[in-house]
């Protein structure tokens, strides 16, 4: 580095002109859950392929899916990334929420009926304070993708009443709200990592999981016995791409607006193909699955009324530790959606 004054030093600081692309490390590590084909995986390849190009290659990520940068524990991925263990990642709400408890707000059930609803708290107030907290945290958000809405599913019957779901062995993800949920209907929910429930499936140690209907598709899950599936919407799963502090420090402006911008771009081109088969105007890749002979149920207003009204506790339990505020924000985002 050339000699600067400390009045240049602070100019150069306050204008980020310091960081050098010299400086780079021959590789950014990537951390997902799932690869391609699954559009979690899609989102996070876009996302390096349009930084290596924008960069002429100065910034080389790697995609390390499976949680492997953290030894399949999901659940560690954010702490590992604020310490630097992870440069950066394409990472799941609900991952997440372990360190930042707003993030459950995308699992409160049945907050968001709809792709607009969800659009409202991402893209609105709510999506700029969760942004915030991140980032107070350490760790620099800068767009989303979509895993999905997670729909349940099972190998035993149809679900169609809290009552179907009696007894049923439920695999769940890592924030300690699904307990809560799956408990609140009668079901008997157990915990563990993606890496263990794949196993879990196919061995039938559950009954049921619940996931967006393109990670039960590329699994090939009625294959593995799911032979029933409920669509109810009850929360959906956001991704988020970010990047640990002083990584993102090391980059010159130049190249974090690139890093920014493709961010934006794959989340766009990852919500797409994440919703593809699943909106109202095209359904096919639900007509898909049944196709395989799978049982997909489509619960009425008033079937979905009674799901509503028995993990109501769970929610309102769920309002103070996520902050009664930013829960009020986000259903007056989702009323005017
Ligand atoms: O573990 C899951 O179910 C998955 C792949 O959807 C997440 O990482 C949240």
């Amino acid at each position: 580095m050339k000699k600067f004054t400390s009045l240049a030093l602070a100019a150069a600081l306050a204008l980020g002109a310091l960081p050098a692309a010299a400086d780079y490390k021959d590789e950014y590590r990537v951390s997902t859950v799932v690869p391609a084909p699954f559009p979690w995986g899609i989102a996070a390849e876009r996302w390096a392929e349009l930084v290596a190009e924008r960069t002429d290659g100065r910034i080389n990520m790697a995609i390390y899916p499976g949680a492997q940068l953290v030894q399949g524990d999901q659940t560690r991925e954010f702490t590992a990334m604020r310490r630097g263990v992870i440069d950066m990642a394409v990472g799941s709400t609900i991952n997440w929420s372990p360190q930042i408890l707003e993030l459950n707000i995308f699992s409160m059930p049945f907050l968001m009926p709809d792709y607009a609803a969800l659009d409202a708290l991402t893209g609105g107030p709510v999506g700029e304070r969760l942004f915030e907290i991140i980032e107070a945290n350490g760790v620099i958000p800068l767009g989303w993708a979509e895993n999905g809405f997670r729909e349940v599913t099972n190998s035993q019957r149809a679900i169609r009443t809290p009552a179907d779901m009696s007894g049923l062995k439920m695999r769940v993800v890592g924030s300690p709200i699904y307990n809560d949920i799956f408990t609140a209907l009668g079901a008997n929910p157990t915990q563990m990592s993606w890496a263990d429930a794949q196993p879990a499936l196919t061995t039938g140690a559950v009954d049921g999981q619940e996931n967006p209907l393109t990670i039960y598709s590329v699994l090939n899950m009625h294959e593995l016995g799911q032979s029933y599936v409920t669509l109810w919407h009850y929360v959906a799963d956001p991704l988020i791409f970010a990047v640990n502090q002083q990584v993102w420090e090391s980059f010159t402006e130049e190249d974090r607006e690139i890093v920014r911008q493709s961010a934006l771009d794959a989340g766009a081109h990852g919500i797409e193909v994440a919703r593809t088969g699943l909106t109202e105007d095209d359904q096919s890749l639900i007509e898909q699955i049944e196709g395989y002979g799978v049982t997909v149920v489509r619960l009425s207003d008033e079937e979905r009324q009674a799901f509503i009204d028995a993990t109501r506790p769970v929610y309102d339990a769920w309002r103070d530790r996520i902050g009664a505020d930013l829960v009020e924000m986000a259903e007056e985002s989702v009323a005017n959606r």
